[in-house]
Order: structure tokens, then C-alpha cells, then sequence
């Protein structure tokens, strides 16, 4: 199990952070065995000193901002560095402690400060920190360097996985070339992907807090439960805090639970007139040290709501819910996979617009600013895994399903306290029908249960419903398919029928809510056809008006949602199908509308009055 808690690091009166993104240096270890900065120690001395240094913003990927085409298609290992001036009050004070904090860095990455080796972490979606207190408390510098070494290459065993395929015969290829071939298509951008941070605590601190809440009649119930590391003495007041400042209940100790009368919910936005209402829980902690007191502060949003799956609903606050949503993806120009302000709001404007209530995390975890915005506007996340491309054999191995109830671990760890994740996605379109696959997904999902009894669990599929090993295990069945692109191309005639088709099979067998949780066509904007031809505007709308004709049926019975595939084009892989990355989106990878954007606005909007 984890070590400690992953709060994300706010400013308190005894918190303070410093930002590290902007420029570091850079450098791609081009040698042969790509190992050549292991055998050189280049986190020994400043990274200029062993060789050329490129300037690499952060957070991006290192992809897409260079004109080095060897650097956009770089497998193996990269080196970043920053030196930070630090402030006296963090270096001479002992009761400080200061952490590092990555926010993400995929997909594998090593960590040096002042040539220390820090931290390892595997994973390019989740944080990790360390403490690295002593290294800036123990001289007399007010400087340190940080080091990062990341290596993006996927194996069958990493979370996503991929296979490096070595091509031997030389008179094709030049020795030793290989490639990264993955099992899934969105391009495998790297880096350092979201903020990169210091942030200071005291020596005794608040680690962590679980939230869970509940309704008992009109008084909403808040369970907390605070960890503390440093020091086995102390005490903990908490408070909550309506959105106008106000006491609205209060607690002692570690555990308890807070009960507010005529408590405001955490409604899901457009479902009721005051969405999103969240509270703060206020958490203080002192206590006496040889030293003199210490004090500890953390300020954290909750949202009182609940969530449940019948047979045939899905509900929160104990009134049925319909997704109406998209799927997304980190993902924009030059920027890749990178955390960025701009385009984080311009996405929650367009979703508004859309009138989406929903989207799916597809198919990774976002940053920790996503998942925030979520709570504070109201849209329902379904938080997924990195577990996507779990096709081969070994990637059901016992190394792999310990490594994936890991990223259960983490992924729980950053995000139970939101309330707007409504459900956990362990995969997306794994192959379920594999005799492994059975075994795999109960134990799976049976953790990420333990972790959090208070969510529903899935995965997403695209199985048969014959076949699938992992459906059984789930609360809701999720199901991807591309009736008219990918099967019986070019026909649409036939949608009608398969889907319903689809919906009734799955029903029957399971007898669980269903949500369409991917569909789509590709779509090259401003290409126009009338009739409608694949990759015009009018293929796309047309597509998405005969999903929607058995989505309302079906609505009426058992489908809890529907999400489209995707919500803006993105990048892929180079292949044949692909003519510059995914066009399935609704809108442009610069976020414009497709004619579809406003079909899928219309149905929302109406979606939306109808649930309210
Ligand atoms: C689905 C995958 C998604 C792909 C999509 C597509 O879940 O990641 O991008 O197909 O091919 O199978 O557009």
C-alpha cells in the first residue's frame, strides 16, 4: 500500500509554495543505448557542463516545440534541470519541511537535487513529491538543482502499454532500430507535463484527509478523516464553511462526522438552479514541540451529494442522472500533452456552451486543475485509469495487474475528495474475452472498491457481450462502438439496428445501466458532401442523429448517458487512417465547431431541460 497522503499543496498561513514552471534546460540522450547520462552522471554537475542544452518550457511535452524532427519522434530517455533560489526562511528554519512536487512526468521518471537521487516514480498521470528538507537545510547554499530524468518508453507491462518492435534484418534498416508501437492511438507525448512545484509544511503536518458524505433527510452528513505526520501529539479542530464564510459545523479529533442541517447539495450543473455548492473544511492542527507550538493549516472544497446505481439508473443526490457528454483528451498545439490555462478555460467554456454535463477522462487521469474546475462548475467526471491498450497476454501478468492496482492506489488517493468524480474506469477497451481477463478485472475492481466503497466502478468496452470476462464485475456497463465507421463503413442505414441491437444484448445479459460511452466519425473540417460521404461534416451529423434516434428509446429504459467520441481532434500515431491525428471530434484541435458541434448542442440543451 501507499506511503502517506498527496493533498494537493495549497497556501495556508502555514503553507507556501513556489512555482517552477518556465524554462529548464534540456537534453535527449541520442547515444545508442540511450544510457549515456547514467554512464556520464549528468545529474552530478550542471547539465551544460556534460554537452549542448536545449531550452524546454515546462509544463509541455518536449515534442512538438522544436524543429528537431528526431526529438518529436525521441524514445527513451530525457534529462531536464532548474536551479531555484530558495528563501532563508526554508533553509535555516529545521521546523520547515520542504517538498518537491511533480505534478506529472511520463512516463517513468528519476529525481536529483544538488546530484541526490530523491525519487523514482512510474506513471506519466499521477503526482509524486519528496522530501527534500534535509538537502536544502544541510549547507549554507540558498540554491538548489533539480534534476529529472524521464523515459517515455512503454513495455507491456507499463500503464499504458506499448511494445518496442526491433527490426533485425539490415537490409532494411540500419542496426539497432527499433520503434514504440502502442495499442492505443493517441500520440505518446512527453515530458513534463503539469506544474512542477516546492511547497513547505511544518515538520508536523496534516498528511492527508478522506471525505465521504451523506443525506439523512434534509441534514447532509460530512465523515472526515485527518493523518498526521511528525508526531504522535497533537490536536485537530475542523470546521465547515459555507460558501458565504459561515460555521456551519464543527469537530475535533482525527474521525468524525459533521452534520449540517438544511445542508446545500452538490448538484451536477444544469440540473439544478444552484449547482456545485462547496464547502470548505477547515483543518488545524497543533501541537507542542520542544521547540514551541506548531500549527498546521489546510482549507478543503467538499461537496455534499450522493451517488448510487440501481438496475437501470444511475443517481446522485438520489435522482437519476443522464450523462450527456464527451470524451476528452489532454491534448492541443505545440503544447501536446502540457498543462495550460488558457486552454483548460476555453474547454470549460465550449463545454458550457454545449450545454455537456459530463465527460470522461479518457483515457488517463487529468491534471489536478481539471478536477477542480469539475467541482466548482458542476460537471460529472468519470475519473479513468491509464489502463488503456490492454490487449496482449503479458499485459494480464501478475507484474502487470500489481503494477495497475498501484495506479488504482494513487489515482484513488489524488481524487477522492472531488465530488464530481461519480465513478472510477479501471480500462478502456481492454481485451476482456481473454482468459486472463476474468480474474484480472474482479481483483482489479474488487481494490478500487476497498480503496473507495463510496463509487461505482467499470470499464469501458468494446467486447462482445458473449465474451467479456470483466462485465461481470462492474456497477455500470460502459460500451464503445462505431456502428458506420469502423463496421459496415459508409452505411448508416444500418445503425439503427445494431445499436438497439447492442443495447438489448447487453441488457438482458446483465441487467445493469448502460452508458454509449464512445461513438463517432471522422471528420476533416470544412470537407462537405450532401449527400453524406465519410470524413464530411454531413457523415458526422448524420451518424450522430441515428445514434440519437435509439439513445431516446432507450433512454426511457435502461441507457444512463452518452458520450461522444471525441470532444476536439487530437493527435496520433502516423498510420494510414489517419490524416493528422484523430478528426473525430466536435470541435477542431483549436477548439472551432464542426457542424456537429451544434447538432450535439441542440440534443444537450434539451437533454438538460428535460432532467432539471
Ligand atoms: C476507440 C478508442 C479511442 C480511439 C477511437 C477511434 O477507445 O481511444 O481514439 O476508438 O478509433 O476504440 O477513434
Amino acid at each position: 500500500a501507499l506511503q502517506g497522503g498527496m493533498l494537493y499543496p495549497r497556501e495556508s498561513p502555514s503553507r507556501e509554495r513556489k512555482e517552477l514552471d518556465g524554462l529548464w534546460s534540456f537534453r535527449a540522450d541520442f547515444s545508442d543505448n540511450r544510457r549515456q547520462g547514467f554512464e556520464q552522471q549528468w545529474y552530478r554537475t550542471p547539465l551544460r557542463e556534460s554537452g549542448p542544452t536545449l531550452d524546454m518550457p515546462v509544463p509541455s511535452s518536449f515534442n512538438d516545440v522544436g524543429q528537431d524532427g528526431r526529438l518529436r519522434g525521441f524514445v527513451g530517455w530525457v534529462w531536464y534541470e532548474r536551479e531555484v533560489t530558495l528563501p532563508q526562511r526554508w533553509t535555516q528554519d529545521l521546523g520547515t519541511r520542504v517538498v518537491l512536487r511533480i505534478g506529472s512526468a511520463h512516463y517513468y521518471a528519476i529525481v536529483w537535487v544538488n546530484g541526490v537521487h530523491v525519487a523514482e516514480h512510474e506513471g506519466g498521470h499521477l503526482p509524486f513529491e519528496a522530501d527534500v528538507s534535509k538537502l536544502v537545510q544541510s549547507g549554507p547554499l540558498s540554491s538548489c538543482r533539480i534534476t529529472i530524468a524521464i523515459n517515455n518508453t512503454l513495455t507491456p507491462h507499463t500503464l499504458p502499454p506499448g511494445t518496442i518492435l526491433y527490426q533485425k534484418d539490415t537490409s532494411k534498416y540500419p542496426k539497432g532500430y527499433f520503434v514504440q508501437n502502442t495499442h492505443f492511438d493517441f500520440f505518446n507525448y512527453a515530458g513534463l507535463h503539469r506544474p512542477v512545484l516546492l511547497y513547505t509544511t511544518p515538520t508536523i503536518y496534516i498528511d492527508d484527509i478522506t471525505i465521504t458524505t451523506g443525506m439523512d433527510q434534509n441534514t447532509g452528513l460530512v465523515n472526515y478523516k485527518v493523518f498526521v505526520q511528525g508526531s504522535e501529539h497533537f490536536q485537530l479542530e475542523v470546521r465547515l464553511l459555507d460558501e458565504e464564510g459561515k460555521v456551519v459545523a464543527q469537530g475535533t479529533g482525527g474521525q468524525g462526522q459533521l452534520q449540517v442541517p438544511s445542508a446545500y447539495l452538490w448538484w451536477p450543473y444544469l440540473m439544478h438552479e444552484h449547482p456545485a455548492y462547496l464547502y470548505s473544511l477547515e483543518v488545524r492542527l497543533t501541537a507542542q514541540t520542544a521547540a514551541g507550538p506548531v500549527s498546521d493549516f489546510y482549507a478543503l472544497p467538499v461537496g455534499i451529494r450522493t451517488v448510487a446505481v440501481t438496475e437501470n439508473q444511475f443517481l446522485i443526490n438520489g435522482k437519476p442522472f443522464y450523462f450527456h457528454g464527451v470524451n476528452k483528451h489532454e491534448d492541443a498545439d505545440i503544447r501536446g500533452k502540457g498543462f495550460d490555462w488558457p486552454l483548460l478555460v476555453k474547454d470549460f467554456n465550449l463545454l458550457r456552451w454545449l450545454g455537456a454535463n459530463s465527460f470522461r477522462t479518457s483515457h488517463y487521469p487529468y491534471a489536478e486543475e481539471v478536477m477542480q474546475l469539475c467541482d466548482r462548475y458542476g460537471i460529472v467526471v468519470i475519473d479513468e485509469s491509464p489502463g488503456v491498450g490492454i490487449v496482449l497476454t503479458q499485459s494480464y501478468s501478475n507484474v502487470s495487474l500489481q503494477h495497475h492496482l498501484e495506479v488504482m492506489e494513487e489515482l484513488v488517493r489524488r481524487d477522492k475528495n472531488h465530488p464530481a468524480v461519480v465513478m472510477w474506469s479501471v480500462a478502456n477497451e481492454p481485451a476482456s474475452y481473454l482468459k486472463p481477463a476474468g480474474y484480472y478485472f474482479k481483483t482489479l475492481i474488487a481494490h478500487t472498491k476497498d480503496l473507495d466503497p463510496s463509487r461505482p466502478v467499470t470499464f469501458v468496452t468494446n467486447s462482445n457481450y458473449e465474451a467479456d470476462l470483466g462485465a461481470p464485475y462492474v456497477d455500470v456497463i460502459c460500451v464503445n462502438s462505431y456502428y458506420s465507421w469502423y463496421h459496415d463503413y459508409g452505411h448508416m442505414e444500418v445503425i439503427q439496428l445494431q445499436l438497439a441491437t447492442q443495447f438489448e444484448k447487453w441488457y438482458r445479459t446483465y441487467q445493469k445501466p448502460i452508458i454509449q460511452s464512445e461513438y463517432g466519425a471522422e471528420t476533416i473540417a470544412g470537407f462537405h458532401q450532401d449527400p453524406p460521404l465519410m470524413f464530411s461534416e454531413e457523415y458526422q451529423k448524420g451518424l450522430l442523429e441515428q445514434y440519437h434516434l435509439v439513445l431516446d428509446q432507450k433512454r426511457k429504459e435502461y441507457v444512463v448517458g452518452e458520450l461522444i467520441w471525441n470532444f476536439a481532434d487530437f493527435m496520433t500515431d502516423q498510420s494510414p487512417q489517419r490524416a493528422m491525428g484523430n478528426k473525430k471530434g466536435i470541435f477542431t484541435r483549436q477548439r472551432q465547431p464542426k457542424g456537429a458541434a451544434f447538432l450535439l448542442r441542440e440534443r444537450y440543451w434539451k437533454l438538460a431541460n428535460e432532467t432539471r
